[in-house]
């Protein structure tokens, strides 16, 4: 039997937010997991949680700084959706090559995106909420507006005219498609013709599209 199978519960369980600040467009980070799922083919529950009770001990004692999402399968307990994925991928095939010289690069991918890749498009849109009040904002807008161009032009010089940055599409070029698309519809990407069809590439995947529609439904039914 697939020990992933073998808990009592029969199916992982993700927590994902009960009424998503995200509307349904799948940026809540939940969606990197539903999306690995779909792509491996491994049924999974979710666990619908409210902001107040991600801050109550039992959500905490699974995610210590209470947030989504987590994940649950029989003794094992795992918070961050980048460790989330990468177990995800290296229980089931799918999302990483079995060389494993090119299953390290496709790691290496999901790192480059949370690492090097997420942080300055998740700054800029931080001064967005946080700091627009401040005197000094307007100024520092255009800065974080370039260092996220200059991530975006290495990424599509890397990326060239290939349709997954390393071979086959994998848990690389999800994470780096799910970091892109929190800059989707905006001006910067919009620079980068080749990360938008990067982007659309990894959308139009079917494992893509369930996900999505999966937590779509989640926003609508908390909406009735
Ligand atoms: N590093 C962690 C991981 O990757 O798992 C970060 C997890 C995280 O930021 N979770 C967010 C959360 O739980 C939800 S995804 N926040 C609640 C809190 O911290 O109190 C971030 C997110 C939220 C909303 C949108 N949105 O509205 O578009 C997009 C992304």
């Amino acid at each position: 039997m697939d020990p992933a199978t073998s808990s009592a519960h029969p199916t992982p369980i993700m927590t994902a937010f009960a009424a998503s600040p995200d509307q349904g467009r799948g940026q809540a980070r939940d969606m990197r997991a539903r999306w690995a799922f779909e792509e491996v083919g491994v049924p999974y529950d979710v666990r619908l949680v409210s902001f107040d009770e991600m801050k109550q001990p039992a959500h905490l004692a699974l995610q210590p700084f209470g947030q989504i999402p987590t994940y649950e399968d029989g003794s094992l307990n795992l918070f961050e959706s980048g460790a989330i994925v990468l177990h995800i991928a290296e229980r089931h095939a799918g999302l990483l090559p079995t060389d494993a010289d090119a299953r390290a690069r496709a790691i290496g991918w999901v790192f480059a995106a949370l690492v090097t890749v997420e942080p300055p498009i998740l700054e800029l849109e931080q001064t967005g909420y946080s700091e627009a009040d401040k005197p000094w904002h307007a100024e520092r807008v255009p800065l974080m507006e370039d260092r996220v161009r200059l991530r975006l032009r290495q990424l599509a010089a890397r990326l060239g005219d290939a349709d997954w940055l390393d071979g086959d599409f994998s848990a690389g070029d999800l994470m780096m498609v799910m970091v892109l698309r929190r800059i989707e519809g905006s001006n910067l990407l919009a620079e980068f013709p080749s990360l938008l069809a990067y982007v659309s590439r990894g959308e139009a995947r079917p494992a893509f599209k369930r996900a999505y529609a999966a937590q779509e439904a989640v926003f609508l039914a908390s909406k009735t």
